[in-house]
């Protein structure tokens, strides 16, 4: 019979409590017995050092979140691994009693801590705890002695440079091939979610992504951490988007702009991810004030940061535009055959090569297609392809790639698709319950498109590596 209650656990003045939710590492046993975990006692070393792990939410479903079938239907043992660090005083206060409490675990779990056996229960969906304060005690004394302070910062080094033709990273050639984001989900919006987060990554793994733009503001820090880990290089966006009136060039906007500036810089610069700071998506930067508005933004950011280029992305006309003489590298969007000659796929291999030879006849410097895309409903078929179906943004990836792939052996350095994923706009009569340009859906299903990317991105991987 059950001995004590089973209070929910609660912070008061005598209690405290530390999650143990976010990533752990994890490893499924594939073993023909399922039973190499314990053959080969997977629970007395750092998991990775039993082979290859995963990364996986905790809470969550290890079935759901990946992209491997394997795991999809995976029945068996399978090994969840986290480091924590406890607060000194738990381990060194003699009076303080420490539970470990594990909220559900399906199905049979076992539980150690520091290869210790500490806990057994069989079935999911109720709570059990283990008190582990004598453990955690007896390894305080063994460990690191009194400290005051304690801080741990995973750092990797590489250089950025950019030339008149090519993006640099460690002095080698980097092609940008990958996705602009947005940080939102069906219910949850933009709130930060572990578990989506690594469905993301996983899919950008499945697609062979290198890197993606933060559009249009900065993400989680968590998103970066996770950039920094899985060398995903990202350009980090501030929230300048939507500078388009004569009035969001004055004064007070600019100052603002410049602290956004500072908050942006301090926050990201010790990620090596990080390879590029964008000040603004698509301002109206062929009004008068914007040449003086972006020498300045962009001059401020390199004293903040002299070791990273900067940009902003562009829609104007390289005649027009009054910021890019700034820039170190020139992002372009462009919706041919999507906002401009609609329906007209035919358009496109003109217009884009047109769009790179006069960008870079203008100003020598490397040039990014920073978006480009179609809105497509997921399930809509035609051929010959017709505008929202599956066909026509496969169709006019083609052609944007055809000519990509004369310029990339030039000057062009990337390809980011608009957008990585459907995701939900105010109403207006262009939006299908928001924007399709994603070659996921909302739900992260892939639409016809995403088999396309894929095939172009493991290709130029392999190319580049
Ligand atoms: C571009 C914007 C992007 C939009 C996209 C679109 O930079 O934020 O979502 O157009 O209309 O101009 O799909």
């Amino acid at each position: 019979a059950l001995q004590g209650g089973m209070l929910y656990p609660r912070e008061s003045p005598s209690r405290e409590r530390k999650e143990l939710d976010g990533l752990w590492s994890f490893r499924a046993d594939f073993s023909d017995n399922r039973r190499q975990g314990f053959e080969q006692q997977w629970y007395r070393r750092p998991l990775r050092e039993s082979g290859p792990t995963l990364d996986m939410p905790v809470p969550s479903s290890f079935n759901d979140v990946g992209q491997d079938a394997r795991l999809r239907s995976f029945v068996g043992w399978v090994w969840y691994e986290r480091e924590a660090a406890l607060p000194q005083r738990w381990s060194q206060d003699l009076d303080t009693r420490v539970v470990l409490r594990i909220g559900s675990a399906h199905y049979y779990a076992i539980v150690w801590v520091n290869g210790v056996h500490v806990a057994e229960h069989e079935g999911g969906h109720l709570p059990f705890e283990a008190d582990i304060s004598k453990l955690v005690k007896l390894t305080a004394q063994t460990a690191a002695g009194p400290a005051s302070d304690f801080y741990t910062l995973p750092v990797g080094i590489r250089t950025v440079a950019v030339t008149e033709s090519q993006f640099l990273i460690n002095g080698k050639p980097f092609y940008f091939h990958g996705v602009n984001k947005h940080e939102d989900a069906d219910i949850r919006g933009k709130g930060f979610d572990w578990s989506l987060l690594m469905k993301d990554f996983n899919l950008l793994r499945w697609l062979g992504a290198n890197s993606f733009r933060t559009s249009h503001y900065p993400y989680a820090e968590e998103v970066m951490q996770l950039c920094d880990r899985y060398g995903i290089v990202v350009i980090d966006e501030c929230p300048g988007v939507g500078i388009v009136l004569p009035e969001s060039f004055g004064n007070v906007s600019l100052q603002h702009h410049l602290e956004v500036m500072e908050e942006l810089v301090r926050r990201d610069k010790n990620h090596p991810a990080v390879v590029m700071w964008s000040v603004a998506n698509e301002p109206a930067s062929s009004l008068k004030p914007a040449g003086y508005y972006f020498k300045t933004v962009i001059a401020h950011t390199k004293t903040l940061d002299p070791s990273r280029p900067v940009t902003f992305v562009t829609n104007s006309n390289y005649a027009a535009d009054l910021g890019v003489p700034y820039v170190d590298v020139i992002c372009v969007n462009s919706y041919y055959s999507w906002y401009h000659d609609y329906g007209h796929l035919e358009v496109i291999q003109l217009q884009l090569a047109t769009q790179f030879d006069t960008w870079y006849r203008a100003y020598q410097k490397p040039v990014i297609q920073s978006e480009y895309g179609a809105e497509t409903i997921a399930g809509f078929h035609q051929d010959p392809p017709l505008m929202f179906s599956e066909e026509y943004q496969k169709s006019l990836l083609e052609q944007y790639h055809s000519v990509l792939d004369q310029k990339r052996k030039e000057y062009v350095v990337g390809e980011l698709i608009w957008n990585f994923a459907d995701f939900m706009t105010n109403q207006t009569p262009a939006r299908v319950l928001g924007n399709k340009k994603g070659i996921f859906t909302r739900q992260r299903q892939p639409k016809s498109a995403a088999f396309l990317l894929r095939e172009r991105y493991w290709k130029l991987a392999n190319e580049t590596r």
